[in-house]
């Protein structure tokens, strides 16, 4: 089915058409109202934690192999989340609202029996696009920090995702020491664009590398043009090379230990989306209050003031970049440092053939 509103037909058109012109970086180009998403991607690392059961049961492991097990199994309840949630509440993948330098995101899971979550978000960059960010559940001690950013070309029809970053996780164990892992990200397709329905599948291969030798190999696969089902999953865990078990499936429902009738994941229970201060409490950087009236008019269908509103957030970014440039005081982060090269990727990327060599990264440096 068409989902292009009739009197968007030709926009929607000419925007596909400028989709084959561009690459890099799409988050600047101006889209069709339809496809318009309420919702700034400094909100999106939140994904990460919508099973904060999950998040919190990696301590609970007895052994590095468990431990490694249920990293591999919350890294997979994830994705769902992460990469359906827009197509379920709203019909279709949107564009997300293209955060602006220094915006904010805190959230929380309120602690319900196994600790309390938290979430920090900043915007990092404005061009390219990159956002970082730290989750922490303090009382089981695991912590996840990590930055995303996103590099798009269009072929066939598609357009082809390159997601640029990781994401470290650590999890104290006993004896007073921690366990690290990082985990690569996956290379998105966002399909369905012809008709005004984009969604989108995941593709290749990422990885999860702990420091105690145990790697998790996981590749993506969709619909064939015979056979397969569409959001498919084969992952195999091994230790210093040496397979173990091997799991398949699909990430939007389940999957299970290879050859067996094993549950493994389960993506259809229920999520727990974080919790968020009311606007009114918020920072003016914070992102639901910078977006605020941007939010309100592409929710009520007010495309003019939506766009009137992003226009003034856009125009009042560009004069403070021209401020500071003429000051030479260029912008300092605000929870974040930039590191070039960051120590820990470097060793546990070097035990992965194929891992970007991309070695830079953000470490959170706390609350202001
Ligand atoms: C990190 C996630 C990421 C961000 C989004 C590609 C995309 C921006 C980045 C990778 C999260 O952990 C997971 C999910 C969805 C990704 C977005 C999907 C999307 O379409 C956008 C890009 C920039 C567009 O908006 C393309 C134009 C649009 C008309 C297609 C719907």
């Amino acid at each position: 089915v068409d989902a292009v509103p009739t009197e968007q037909k030709a926009g929607w058109t000419s925007f596909i058409k400028s989709l084959a012109s561009m690459t890099g970086d799409l988050s600047s180009m101006t889209a069709p109202p339809f496809i318009l998403s309420p919702t700034s991607l400094t909100e999106f690392p939140a994904y990460w934690c919508e099973r904060p059961e999950l998040f919190a049961d990696i301590a609970t492991g007895r052994t590095e192999q468990e431990r490694a097990e249920k990293v591999l199994k919350w890294f997979i309840c994830t994705l769902k989340g992460q990469y359906t949630t827009r197509n379920e509440k709203m019909g279709s993948e949107k564009k997300p609202l293209n955060p602006v330098l220094g915006e904010e995101f805190f959230g929380v899971w309120p602690d319900v029996g196994f600790g309390e979550t938290t979430l920090s978000v900043e915007q990092v960059s404005h061009h390219p696009p990159i956002t970082a960010y730290f989750i922490q559940n303090k009382k089981a001690g695991v912590t996840l920090q990590g930055h995303s950013g996103q590099k798009t070309s269009f072929s066939g029809g598609s357009i082809n995702v390159k997601q640029n970053g990781h994401a470290i996780l650590t999890v104290d164990v006993p004896g007073g020491k921690k366990e690290t892992f990082l985990i690569t990200l996956p290379k998105l397709q966002i399909q369905g664009l012809v008709w005004g329905s984009p969604y989108i599948e995941l593709t290749d291969s990422t990885a999860i590398v702990s420091d105690t030798g145990f790697v998790a190999n996981i590749d993506y696969k969709g619909k064939g043009w015979v056979s397969g089902k569409a959001h498919s999953y084969k992952a195999t865990l091994s230790h210093n090379g040496k397979s173990i078990r091997s799991y398949e499936g699909t990430w939007t429902a389940i999957g299970k230990v290879a050859k067996s009738d094993e549950v493994f994941t389960d993506a259809t229970v229920p999520k727990t989306e974080v919790s968020v201060k009311p606007i009114e409490e918020q920072k003016d950087w914070e992102s639901r209050k910078l977006w605020r009236a941007t939010a309100q008019g592409i929710r009520s269908g007010d495309y003019d003031a939506a766009s009137r509103d992003k226009s003034r957030i856009e125009n009042e970014q560009r004069q403070r970049r021209k401020d500071e440039a003429s000051a030479g005081q260029p912008w300092q982060l605000k929870l974040f440092d930039y590191v070039e090269s960051d120590p820990v990727y470097k060793q546990l990327a070097s035990h992965v053939k194929g891992i970007p060599c991309e070695e830079d990264g953000y470490i959170f440096r706390g609350h202001a």
